[in-house]
């Protein structure tokens, strides 16, 4: 236990070097890799989020803490499948087509995979075709689209109505949407199935998805 709450505070305070090292020693004293996944890494970003929700850490931290944990995470990988541990949920992330902003879509990123579910980042400017071939060639629970233009959240509902008119996914494939300019409303206007405002209860909302 002292190597998990080691790990975990270290992980908040985004010293990955450090995380890394820890996750090894602990791996060395026989931890198993999914306590220290779930107890260390996943428990420190699950505090980071939950600060970050409330405003007690900003975007920096926020984004070294995720650093640290990639850092632990690339450590565990191949333990974790020998070990058996299975991811949660497929989700399909991106930007929405003309939208480059992607410091929010990363956010939302690593707290979904903080959370356990594995993430395919289509990266920015995507297409609403790109969203729902990779969806399909990925199996994925979750379309997930970042917009923070006006001009660019219309793609939303593009993707939103391509996924409806397509037997293979509908209904089964949930939208999420957020955003700077995105609203409930907005999500609702367009029948999306979820909208949060932040990338913590994006991860959480996701999760819900998926269990
Ligand atoms: Co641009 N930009 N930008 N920009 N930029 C904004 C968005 C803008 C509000 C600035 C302003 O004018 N005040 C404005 C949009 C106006 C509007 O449409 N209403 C704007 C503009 C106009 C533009 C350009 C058109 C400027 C120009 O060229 N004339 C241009 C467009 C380029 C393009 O996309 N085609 C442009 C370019 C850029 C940069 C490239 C310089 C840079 C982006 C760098 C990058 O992302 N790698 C940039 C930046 C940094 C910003 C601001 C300053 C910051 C955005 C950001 O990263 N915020 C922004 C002004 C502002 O917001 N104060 C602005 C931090 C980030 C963590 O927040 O992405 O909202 P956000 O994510 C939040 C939530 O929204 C939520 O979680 C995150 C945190 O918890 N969330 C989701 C996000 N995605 C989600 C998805 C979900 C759920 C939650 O899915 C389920």
């Amino acid at each position: 236990q002292e190597y998990l709450n080691e790990i975990s505070a270290l992980l908040q305070k985004g010293r990955m070097p450090k995380v890394k090292e820890l996750v090894k020693q602990a791996l060395e004293a026989g931890v198993s890799p999914k306590e220290i996944l779930e107890e260390g890494l996943l428990s420190g970003m699950s505090v980071i989020g939950e600060k970050f929700k409330n405003n007690e850490v900003f975007v920096p931290e926020v984004l070294i803490a995720a650093r640290a944990m990639n850092g632990g995470v690339e450590i565990l990988k191949p333990y974790l499948v020998e070990a058996g541990v299975e991811t949660k949920g497929v989700v399909v992330i991106g930007t929405v087509k003309g939208d480059l902003h992607d410091i929010g879509k990363n956010l939302v990123k690593m707290m979904m995979e903080g959370k356990g579910l594995e993430v395919v980042d289509l990266g920015v400017d995507v297409s609403p075709e790109a969203f729902v071939a990779a969806a399909k060639e990925h199996h994925a629970n979750i379309i997930s689209c970042s917009a923070l233009l006006t001009t660019t959240m219309g793609e939303m509902k593009n993707v939103v109505d391509l996924v409806k008119a397509d037997p293979e996914i509908s209904g089964k494939v949930k939208v999420m949407v957020g955003g700077a300019p995105v609203t409930e409303a907005y999500c609702q206007k367009i029948g999306a199935d979820c909208y949060t405002s932040d990338a913590a209860s994006a991860a959480d909302a996701a999760l819900n998805f998926c269990i």
